[in-house]
């Protein structure tokens, strides 16, 4: 049983293991104040958003399941994100893709979007004490097709042009309501299915579309670009590409975004961490868990997540991620996936602010490779969870798996009523 009297005696024991190692268990725990996470709207209803179009997920990306309940409506999906919130330790932020504005029935096109379909959603995040991220949506639209930035049709790349621009305007009044910069994250799909003959034509391109969009300077919003390895349908070739984008964050000082799945699958995203600090202003994560390919699983407290938040936490550079997650599975209970998200990255980054980093950093600075190589396999069963199961009760959450039980509620009360 999680007594609070369990829970504060395993607490004391492991705040004595640690501080043998010279790690300040409350220093950490205060530390995890600094976790804010961006939580993606998409999780919630399979990206699918509140346009009227109602069209198919395209740009190389895929939902699979179909557990029932999901969000069709923004009352629903706001429920749902406090739902899940209510369970997740810690001040949260919402991150809204374009299609999710609150378009009241009408058909807005995505060039003719404004800050006013945000409005409400900015209301309602400061009524739940969330701040809000953004993103432009160039997939699931009938000018989508393979090329949108990248396109050599004017017609089409003025309009994705212009719907970028128009997202970093609403990104800015965002930042200004909330009094805190919004993040916005720009993706594109653009790609070939086959072997293209001219890899970088379409790069000046979209070279030239980004040059064009980010030409207004803005003080409340923060530019991030992200890159992707392949999309289903357009293996051959990504425009935005890593390299590309990292080249173009380098030279005009814009935030790369990394998505833990998109990149080859044994390549180490952590390790991409120190590089970046270096020679880019911030880093934007997008923490998932793909499986064989992008697959966008639940993110869980696997290898490759605490490797990445061990690599912030040993640069010291929590005021310079900012987290997001991005993953859709339709398979399980939704709002049980956002927690089991949200909590395994919490616990990563809990990990990390107890690793006795000094302690480890000295040994190596004198050689010691076999204390460093014990200490880090000791480190792996120090009783971590204990104080893990703190920062859940200090912060009025459900301590362990007993938070199954208000999904399971939530599920039988609202999300199983949805047909
Ligand atoms: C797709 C990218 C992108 C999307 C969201 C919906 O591979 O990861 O971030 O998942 O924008
Ligand atoms: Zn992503």
């Amino acid at each position: 049983m999680t007594t609070e009297n369990n829970i504060n005696k395993a607490f004391e024991i492991a705040k004595e293991r640690y501080a043998a190692l010279g790690v300040d268990v409350n220093a950490a725990l205060e530390n995890m104040k600094k976790i804010s996470l961006s939580m993606h709207c998409w999780q919630a209803d399979d990206v699918s958003g509140f346009e009227n179009q109602g069209g198919d997920l395209t740009g190389g990306i895929q939902v699979t399941g179909n557990y029932p309940g999901r969000a069709r409506t923004i009352d629903e999906l706001r429920a749902d994100v406090s739902k899940a919130a209510s369970l997740i330790a810690g001040s949260h932020r919402l991150s809204l893709h374009e299609i999710y504005g609150d378009f009241q029935g009408k058909n807005v096109d995505r060039n003719e979007v404004e800050p006013v379909h945000f409005q409400s959603w900015m209301e309602w995040a400061k009524e739940n004490g969330m701040k809000l991220d953004f993103n432009s949506t160039s997939f699931s639209h009938p000018k989508s097709g393979d090329l949108t930035l990248s396109n050599p049709d004017d017609s089409i790349r003025n309009f994705w042009i212009e719907h970028t621009k128009r997202c970093r305007k609403i990104s800015e009044e965002m930042g200004k309501f909330q009094n805190d910069p919004c993040m916005m994250n720009l993706w594109i799909h653009d790609g070939s299915k086959e072997v293209p003959a001219n890899r970088l034509k379409y790069r000046a391109i979209l070279e030239k579309s980004l040059d064009e969009i980010f030409a207004t300077e803005y003080k409340n919003m923060k530019d991030c670009i992200e890159a992707k390895l392949f999309g289903i349908g357009l293996e051959s070739y990504t425009v935005g590409s890593y390299d590309f984008y990292l080249g173009y964050g380098a030279k005009k000082n814009k935030i790369v975004t990394l998505d833990t799945g998109h990149f080859h699958l044994t390549e180490s995203v952590a390790d991409k961490v120190s590089s970046l600090l270096l020679f880019t202003p911030e880093i934007m994560l997008h923490v998932s868990r793909p499986i064989r390919w992008d697959s966008d699983h639940v993110v869980i407290l696997n290898d490759d997540v605490m490797d990445l938040a061990r690599e912030i936490i040993r640069s010291n550079a929590l005021d310079r991620v900012h987290i997001g997650l991005d993953y859709f599975d339709a398979t399980i209970n939704r709002i049980g996936a956002y927690v089991v998200g949200c909590r395994a990255t919490q616990k990563a980054f809990l990990l990390a602010l107890l690793e006795p980093a000094a302690k480890l950093q000295e040994y190596e600075a004198n050689g010691q490779y076999f204390e460093r190589l014990a200490l880090q396999e000791e480190l792996k069963s120090l009783p971590w969870h204990a104080v893990w199961d703190m920062y859940c009760a200090q912060n009025d959450v459900p301590v362990g798996e007993s938070y199954m039980k208000e999904v399971q509620q939530y599920e039988k009360d609202v999300t199983s009523k949805r047909n």
